[in-house]
């Protein structure tokens, strides 16, 4: 198989989330819009940011005037966090003034559309739009993605999990931090070749990424045969119950490793770390505290998982 399939698979159809205060306005662009994209709606600002955050669609169509936070003040939030300022922002406006125009392009929005709504301008520019933003995705990608197994890599999990965590403490969620290691791969490298460790680390990867139960979850490669899971809004228990579906799923791919003093096959020890809902706390704290419970598993004989929560505040 071509490993390349791994890394880019077929994309789903384009997510757009649709922002107007008026029912019958998201209805027009959802009936313009609902057979060639899947369409999110909201009706107001912090059910817009809430769903930003949580499904990430590619492009927010933004109502202009909205009671309570109107539509810059949306755009500004989406591009002063990390986790949503890619998103790609059109504005619709029954305003046709250029300052309203400058203003939204200075907070960062990509085009305006004008009401009343021509449906075939509407299509238009959102496949352009839409066009750009696949590219930039599939360029911004392979910078955060890991050579050999096609995770992501070190880089993306550190800019991640500052964002994660600043999100978190924001809104008083928790957030939690699985570590992996092989169990005694360097003697699988040494009995097996480097070759069979590569393969090996691969399908590793490959379990991890099919036992992840939610789009906002995120894996990396940490370094060399260490892996690590970002798993948002997951509190202690879920985390756990999660390190554990990751263990049993590396023991039953049955990847014979006779040299390993746990088991006849490749298994893995895992480290918990959780920020529980009210409690402050940064992303290095979480890191190590995550590692130190992935060497204590280590230290009780590997193939084990050991977990902890951060207790005070940073
Ligand atoms: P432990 O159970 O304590 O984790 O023991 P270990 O042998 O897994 O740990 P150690 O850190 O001693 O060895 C890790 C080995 O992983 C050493 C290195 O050769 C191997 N390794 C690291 N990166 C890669 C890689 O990209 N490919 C392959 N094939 N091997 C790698
Ligand atoms: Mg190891």
């Amino acid at each position: 198989m071509n490993q390349n399939e791994d890394f880019f698979p077929s994309p789903s159809r384009p997510r757009l989330l649709v922002v107007d205060d008026q029912a019958t306005n998201i209805q027009v662009l959802y009936q313009i819009l609902s057979n060639d994209y899947q369409v999110l709606m909201a009706t107001n600002g912090a059910q817009a940011l809430a769903l930003c955050a949580s499904k990430q669609p590619d492009m927010v169509l933004l109502d202009l005037v909205m009671p309570d936070m109107d539509g810059y003040q949306v755009c500004q939030r989406l591009k002063a966090d990390a986790i949503t300022r890619d998103i790609p922002v059109i504005f619709i406006t029954a305003q046709t003034d250029e300052s309203a125009e400058e203003k939204g392009f200075d907070l960062g929005a990509v085009d305006f559309i004008s009401k009343p709504i021509n449906p075939r301008i509407v299509r238009a520019r959102v496949k352009t739009h839409l066009t750009l933003k696949a590219q930039s995705d599939l360029l911004r990608s392979w910078a955060y993605l890991d050579g050999l197994t096609g995770v992501h890599n070190r880089r993306f999990f550190d800019e991640r999990i500052h964002a994660e965590m600043g999100r978190a403490i924001r809104n008083q969620t928790a957030l939690s931090v699985v570590m992996m290691d092989v169990d005694f791969f360097k003697r699988f490298n040494d009995h097996y070749g480097h070759q069979a460790g590569d393969d090996c680390l691969r399908k590793v990867a490959k379990t991890l990424k099919a036992s992840l139960m939610r789009a906002s979850d995120h894996i990396a490669r940490y370094g060399g045969e260490e892996f690590v899971c970002l798993l948002p809004d997951t509190g202690f228990a879920g985390a756990m119950q999660l390190a554990e579906t990751i263990r049993k799923d590396i023991a039953s791919l049955q990847i014979e490793h006779s040299q390993s003093s746990v088991a006849p096959f490749v298994t893995v020890s895992l480290g918990v770390g959780c920020k529980p809902e009210k409690v402050h706390g940064n992303a290095n704290q979480l890191i190590n505290l995550a590692d130190t419970q992935l060497y204590k598993a280590k230290e009780h004989g590997r193939h084990r998982i050991f977990g902890a929560e951060l207790s005070h505040d940073a």
